[in-house]
């Protein structure tokens, strides 16, 4: 299978004030210094490093209701969706490395507007489906998608900094995989409009690859679709990626995580995929920040093309003839 486009973009975005936890900023040089250029180079693609995005802070941030920094995110956000729109619009898949996840929500709406009818893969421990009014703990890391769907557009008070933000996905083409942590309102929400998840507890009952066939059959349903893959690095169990700001048991295995970015890989549909949450600071040892950031590298890699199987070079010296 060919991947849509030869060359791949990686894009940092060192910003952490979607949630409480310092240090989810350092993600992007985490992954980085984890070899995450070379593995790519060694798929065969021309990689272009854009380096890390700068984001500017206002002075004085006042929450709005409950929900903190809303200008602060709501600007980075807004810097983020132009940056990935430059980038999926000179032709790159683009790789963007958070970061908090309140970044899925710059990346995916700078991605909509190169691709509108692109589809969303969710691959979370949490569905970040709160709206500034469902969630319990104010922190918009725990909200992007609701920005995002159509369908809860009278249910998402207008937000400072956040007046670029215009819904731009239906409900229908989205994909959660990974929950085990859902507030009463995203459950609501998930519910009321249909939304098509996964739980672990689905995983256990149909193995992943059932999961990823039915996910690719329902977004792919009437016809073929880039693919927005958000992943947070907490969908994996704690034990594989402890240095995480929300850890939540009974996660991904590894073997899970990457055959569910194999499937995406092998729809030669990837566009732009996000890998968000890594927190170095929250590691307990040096070895448990490697540990983590070396799984969002195999992440990474897998959903462009790594396979488990070997590459696939054409050694003509021991082609076998039959
Ligand atoms: N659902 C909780 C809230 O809204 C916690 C959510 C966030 N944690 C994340 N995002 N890492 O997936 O605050
Ligand atoms: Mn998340
Ligand atoms: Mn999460
Ligand atoms: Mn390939």
């Amino acid at each position: 299978q060919q991947s849509r486009s030869q060359s791949v973009a990686v894009l940092g975005a060192p910003f952490s004030r979607g949630q409480k936890r310092r240090g989810v900023e350092h993600g992007p040089k985490v992954i980085r210094d984890a070899g995450l250029i070379d593995r790519l180079s060694g798929l065969d693609y021309s990689v272009h490093d854009f380096g890390d995005l700068n984001f500017h802070y206002p002075e004085k941030d006042e929450p709005y209701m409950d929900v903190k920094s809303p200008r602060t995110v709501g600007g980075a956000n807004k810097k983020l969706s132009t940056a990935v729109s430059r980038a999926v619009g000179a032709g790159h898949t683009l790789v963007m490395l958070g970061g908090d996840h309140s970044l899925g929500l710059g990346s995916a709406a700078g991605h909509a507007q190169q691709c509108p009818d692109l589809c969303l893969i969710w691959v979370d421990a949490h569905p970040d489906l709160n709206t500034p009014l469902t969630s319990p703990s104010g922190n918009l890391h725990g909200q992007p998608v609701a920005f995002m769907l159509k369908e809860l557009q009278n249910k998402v008070p207008d937000l400072p900094g956040f007046s670029w933000a215009k819904p731009f996905l239906s409900c229908r083409d989205l994909v959660y995989i990974g929950l085990r942590d859902v507030d009463p309102g995203e459950y609501q929400i998930m519910k009321d409009l249909g939304i098509q998840y996964f739980t672990m507890r689905d995983i256990d009952r149909l193995g992943i690859q059932r999961v990823m066939e039915v996910t690719l059959d329902h977004l792919m349903a009437r016809k073929q679709r880039p693919i927005h893959l958000s992943f947070d690095i907490d969908a994996f169990d704690p034990l594989l990626a402890p240095a995480t700001g929300t850890p939540v048991n009974g996660g991904l295995t590894y073997r899970e995580g990457m055959y569910l970015t194999e499937e995406i890989h092998n729809t030669g549909l990837l566009s732009v995929m996000d890998l968000v949450e890594v927190n170095p600071v929250l590691g307990a040892s040096d070895e448990a920040v490697q540990a983590t950031a070396s799984l969002a590298v195999d992440v990474i890699a897998s959903s462009l093309g790594q396979t488990r199987e070997g590459a696939h070079p054409i050694l003509f010296y021991l082609s076998v003839k039959c």
